[in-house]
């Protein structure tokens, strides 16, 4: 468990007194963060002038999911990719936007570390300026530094998640962190360039009022999350509804103020539309570091055996007592 770090205490030395106190550390998973920082004030100034610097739209292509690319999915993607291939500490990158999983190009060394990640979350809506994000989890390698990784590297558990965070790019750029047990969100000083603590040690309480899902999709959900939601609403306990439509920033609004978001199967997406490996692993890691769940409705989403980089499954996360409550109404 790391220790309480101050408000204004900076992500650089967040991460060098985090990585010291582990006395095996090689280095690598510090200079990992580090490339994560820069890349999110690049993605994040970007993101702020994309009306000036012709970066709204759409690419006119569509990626592997079947849905429209915008041109800034393109700039994140890249970005972060280029961040992490170079210095060494990865071995493969697994994204949204690409089809399979990028191994580290053999002119670079082959790192301990799996990142995998949503560049950016929420994509449909950076036309109409709401808050958009990156989602990211990281796993250690099972297979020998220095090689190509290989299908047990890319392809592992939810519990084998070390560390995960997103950066939500909203009134501010803020990058929620995950690691040895605590999660802290620091805010970007636009004007210094550098992540200040401005969110140490999240936790959430056990209950909350807040649900977040598309309700238009009501009619094509199983009949008992129907009644779930309609018994809330029932209840006379003053339950609200909140829904931007990006994850990220339904996820960060339920972190920080409580909430259970709810992205269930329905008839369109039968399998859920939200992916296990780069959006529910790495929030589930945060929710229940942070001392919520996060389930399938049946299964805890960190203890499912993803099949593919871009498995699919309903995702129920939020403050624990919500998640079993609804667990509950569900079987
Ligand atoms: P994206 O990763 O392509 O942006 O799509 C996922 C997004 C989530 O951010 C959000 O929770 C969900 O899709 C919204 O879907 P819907 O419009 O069906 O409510
Ligand atoms: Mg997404």
């Amino acid at each position: 468990m790391l220790r309480q770090f101050e408000e204004g205490t900076t992500l650089d030395r967040f991460i060098f007194e985090t990585t010291k106190s582990h006395a095996d550390a090689t280095g690598q998973f510090a200079t990992l963060l580090k490339q994560v920082s820069l890349a999110a004030r690049l993605v994040s100034s970007r993101v702020n002038r994309a009306g000036l610097a012709g970066m709204l739209g759409g690419t006119g292509e569509m990626n592997v999911q079947g849905e429209f690319v915008q041109k800034l999915d393109i700039y994140a993607n890249d970005t972060f990719k280029s961040a992490l291939e170079h210095p060494g500490v990865c071995c493969a990158i697994c994204s949204e936007e690409d089809e399979e999983a990028t191994l580290t190009p053999d002119r670079f060394h082959s790192g301990k570390y799996v990142f995998c990640m949503d560049p950016l979350d929420g994509s449909s809506n950076i036309d109409v300026n709401a808050t958009i994000g990156t989602i990211f989890g990281i796993f250690s390698r099972k297979s020998e530094e220095g090689t190509p990784a290989t299908k047990e590297d890319i392809l592992q558990t939810g519990s084998e998640v070390v560390a995960a965070g997103y950066i939500v790019y909203g009134s501010g750029t803020v990058l929620v962190l995950a690691v040895d047990g605590q999660v802290n969100g620091f805010t970007l000083d636009p004007v210094v360039g550098e992540f200040f603590l401005s969110h140490p040690d999240i936790r959430l309480a056990p209950n909350a009022l807040t649900y977040s899902t598309n309700e238009a999709y009501a009619y094509s959900w199983e009949p008992k999350l129907r009644d779930y939601i309609d018994g809330l609403k029932q209840s006379g306990q003053g339950w609200r509804a909140r829904y931007i439509g990006s994850l990220v920033a339904d996820f960060h609004r339920n972190l920080i103020k409580g909430g259970i978001f709810l992205y269930p199967a329905t008839k369109k997406a039968p399998e859920g539309k939200l992916r296990l490996m780069y959006e529910a692993f790495p929030l589930a890691y945060i929710v229940e570091t942070a001392g919520g769940a996060a389930t399938n409705g049946h299964q805890r989403i960190l203890d499912i055996e993803p099949e593919s980089v871009h498995a699919r499954t309903p995702l129920f996360i939020g403050n624990a007592e919500n998640v079993a409550d609804l667990e509950a109404a569900l079987a």
